[in-house]
């Protein structure tokens, strides 16, 4: 069960977290149109701050557009609620979760009159893949169900009816004993995990599949960033299975996942069968810099006040 906090702000207030409900006959909960960001917050030694909270709404923002939902509130307005739901609950490090979503009206795909809501909630919640997962590495295995293409739905936006296709692998490889699923796309192609981006190291190379049919992942483009400064070369490649199981590491990242070392895939051992020294380099300097341990980017921590 996720651990309740007090608040969430629904459509412009926040509200008790009991009375944060909708009717059934919301329209997203039958029709999975619906877009949403997961986004962290941490506490360091200057405070808590929210990770990138800016890239994350604009996201949601332009998830929304090219779903037919304008957003009732701008960017600068959610980012201010992000701030209050945070910091009202008084939490510290927490997952944040706003959803924009179409309400409560006429039923049957072309509701166009219905109201288009929005809500953030935030709770403390640990690691995504265990805590030993992030410091030995977890078992994934390749699911047999392929990541969508671009002409089925849009690949940039981070839709609720995405999370079908995610859940589908996710389930198919825990009842089978592994801890993650990758998905390969419609060309055989590796694309992402359910919930997560991925990456490889071989020849000193950290490698991740071209933005084709995988999220646009806010934690990739850090670890990219990152890795670049560090001096390591980094490329965005169409990537095969072989090229996986041949991996000196690999790795996931996302904001739920963070940076978790993968030991195995389909029952090939990844390098040594332990995290490796570039994923380990780079998960260090993620937590670092997202503690505000280390004084880098400063941009991507947005200040909070618990209890404000
Ligand atoms: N791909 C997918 C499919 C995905 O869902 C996520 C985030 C990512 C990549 C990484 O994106 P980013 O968080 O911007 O680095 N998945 C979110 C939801 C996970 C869930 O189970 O819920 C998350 O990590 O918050």
């Amino acid at each position: 069960m996720l651990k309740e906090s007090q608040w969430i702000w629904m459509d412009g207030a926040l509200v008790p977290w009991k009375e944060a409900n909708v009717h059934v006959l919301t329209h997203s909960l039958h029709y999975a149109m619906a877009v949403f960001e997961g986004i962290r917050a941490y506490e360091g030694p200057h405070g808590t701050h929210v990770f990138r909270l800016k890239e994350h709404i604009d996201r949601l923002i332009n998830s929304g557009k090219v779903m037919h939902m304008a957003s009732p509130f701008t960017a600068s307005d959610l980012i201010q609620a992000t701030v209050e739901t945070v910091g009202r609950n008084s939490l510290s490090s927490c997952y944040i979760r706003p959803i924009m979503y179409v309400g409560y009206g006429d039923m049957g795909i072309y509701a166009r009159q219905n109201p288009i809501r929005v809500s953030i909630a935030a709770w403390e919640w640990g690691t995504y893949l265990g805590e030993e997962g992030l410091s030995r590495g977890i078992r994934a295995k390749v699911s047999s169900y392929q990541r969508f293409g671009v002409n089925s739905f849009l690949n940039r936006a981070k839709v609720s009816a995405h999370y079908v296709n995610s859940q589908l692998a996710k389930w198919e490889v825990k009842m089978a004993g592994y801890d993650e699923a990758i998905l390969l796309d419609h060309e055989g192609f590796v694309a992402e995990g359910p919930g997560e981006n991925i990456f490889i190291v071989s020849d000193g190379v950290l490698r991740t599949p071209v933005l084709k049919t995988v999220l646009d992942g806010i934690t990739r483009d850090a670890i990219m960033t990152l890795a670049r400064e560090e001096g390591i070369r980094v490329s965005e490649e169409i990537l095969t299975r072989d090229d996986l199981y041949l991996a000196d590491e690999a790795f996931f990242t996302g904001t739920a996942a963070e940076v978790t070392p993968i030991r195995e895939i389909d029952e090939r051992m990844i390098g040594s069968g332990k995290p490796g020294p570039v994923t380990l380099r780079l998960q260090k300097l993620f937590f670092d810099v997202v503690r505000g341990i280390s004084p880098i980017h400063p941009e991507w921590r947005h200040p909070v006040i618990p209890g404000q």
